[in-house]
């Protein structure tokens, strides 16, 4: 790859801290969320995690060994700023403070989450992102974090797929706060675009000159599922990538997408001036993709299903299951997805400079007897999308960083322990840490890449 281009790996605060009673943090509605009996698989809690609240030193080696020219992760809102609102945590700054200290000693470049869907419990319980003031508190939590990080910070990246928060949080109910109400979700989603804009100018005005400014979306690729489902498409692309898009590049909330909703919503909570705050301009789009979706319209059988979706206003949409090879989670292995995501945003937003922020696969890993985690299966889905980043930027789109999801096996969300994305393995009943095959292949690639890039100045 091209000198600047970002080899990383990613986590994200909930998923692998733990310590959640520890150095003042308050809880946060992940943790309300996860000891509520029946909403994460066996009961599982992120109270203990991988632990890396206190083995963040060794996590940060294994880091330097991988040779990571980047390491994505986020930082816990109630560890410091408890409560989420009021002066700043000194204890749960230091946290933060010596990780990126000791990354930058290692010549790691931190690229920095701030919401990575842990709202303080307190937020929450004062009406939560379904609400305005939400947005102006995250916007003053950024501010303050960007004033003691800002200057060793590479990347700040606002909010961490906001769709998710959004729609799987408070319309499926499937992830916290679990709510179950559709209007709810679309204010919600307004308040975390609102949130995104908001913080974003916190954030230029007091960070390094040198800092990038992001945001990243799960954005989705939908194919038709039968010929002719060109509305269904349209559909799922406007609820699930133009309306974090539409206003976060400058063009507004899409009329289809408003006209889509218009029975669940007024959409009065956009008030004058929204639009323009949530267009900051950024230097980067982070995209995580995974897989891709299937779409049709929905028969008449499959509409009378009354489960909650996280598809507002999409009663008439059928999303199939995709064919195999599926990783644990279900989802179906294919890297043209990523390639055909890349291509078409660089079509239809020129100069957007673009950087995978996640990617990755869960497997069911096991360790050997001789202590090997054999994980061809992962190994080929890395190489199959790093190939996918690789022919989008020969096609000429501005890919600036691959990081993958994750760095070490964690707590994945309603799924509990029981979903392993990490290129390092996590036993958790010791909280020992194992190399996979994945993880050696990984540091493989960097070394060859960088050593081409010594050699002939550009791309391998
Ligand atoms: C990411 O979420 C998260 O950022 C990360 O914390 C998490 O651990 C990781 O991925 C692995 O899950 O089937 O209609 O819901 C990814 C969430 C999953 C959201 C796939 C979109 C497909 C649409 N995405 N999902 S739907």
């Amino acid at each position: 790859m091209r000198p600047g281009f970002l080899w990383g790996a990613a986590t994200a605060a909930y998923q692998i801290e733990g310590a959640v009673a520890e150095g003042g943090r308050s809880p946060s509605i992940w943790d309300t969320f996860s000891h509520t009996p029946g909403m994460v698989r066996d009961g599982d809690t992120g109270d203990v995690a991988t632990d890396h609240y206190h083995r963040w030193r060794e996590d940060v080696d294994t880091i330097a060994e991988l040779g990571l020219d980047a390491y994505r992760f986020s930082v816990s809102w109630p560890r410091v700023q408890p409560g989420g609102k009021g002066p700043l945590n000194a204890e749960g700054v230091a946290f933060y403070d010596r990780l990126v200290d000791a990354l930058l000693e290692r010549g790691v470049a931190p690229v920095v989450t701030l919401y990575h869907w842990d709202l303080p419990q307190e937020l929450e319980d004062a009406g939560g992102w379904p609400v305005r003031d939400t947005a102006e508190r995250f916007a003053e939590y950024a501010g303050a974090v960007g004033e003691v990080l800002g200057d060793r910070v590479h990347t700040w990246t606002t909010l961490n797929e906001p769709w998710v928060s959004a729609f799987v949080g408070h319309a499926e109910g499937r992830h916290a706060p679990g709510r179950t109400d559709p209007a709810a979700a679309l204010a919600a989603a307004h308040h975390l675009n609102l949130g995104h804009g908001l913080a974003g100018r916190a954030l230029r005005a007091v960070v390094a000159d040198t800092a990038q400014l992001s945001v990243t979306l799960n954005l989705h690729v939908g194919r038709g599922a039968e010929a002719g489902a060109f509305d269904a498409v349209r559909r799922l692309d406007a609820l699930g990538n133009r309306i974090f898009l539409g206003p976060m590049l400058g063009d507004g909330y899409p009329a289809d997408l408003r006209q889509d909703t218009s029975g669940i919503t007024d959409w009065s909570f956009v008030r004058d001036g929204d639009e323009q705050a949530i267009a900051v301009p950024i230097d980067v789009l982070g995209v995580n993709y995974y897989t891709y979706m299937l779409v049709r319209s929905r028969t008449a059988e499959a509409a009378t299903d009354d489960t909650p979706s996280p598809w507002v206003g999409c009663a008439d949409l059928e999303i199939p299951a995709t064919p195999p090879p599926h990783t644990e989670m279900g989802w179906t292995v294919d890297p043209s997805g990523m390639e055909e995501l890349l291509l078409g945003l660089h079509a239809d937003h020129p100069g957007l400079p673009l950087m995978i922020t996640e990617n990755g696969a869960a497997f069911a890993d096991t360790v050997d007897a001789d202590g090997r985690v054999r994980d061809a299966d992962r190994i080929a889905y890395l190489e199959g999308h790093v190939g996918a980043v690789r022919r989008a930027i020969d096609a000429g789109v501005d890919v600036r960083g691959y990081f993958v999801w994750s760095l070490l096996d964690n707590f994945e969300w309603a799924h509990g322990y029981s979903k392993r994305f990490g290129i390092v393995h996590v036993d958790y009943a010791t909280g020992r840490r194992t190399w996979k095959d994945s993880a050696r292949w990984y540091r493989d690639l960097l070394r060859n890449d960088r050593r081409g890039r010594m050699t002939h100045g550009q791309d391998l």
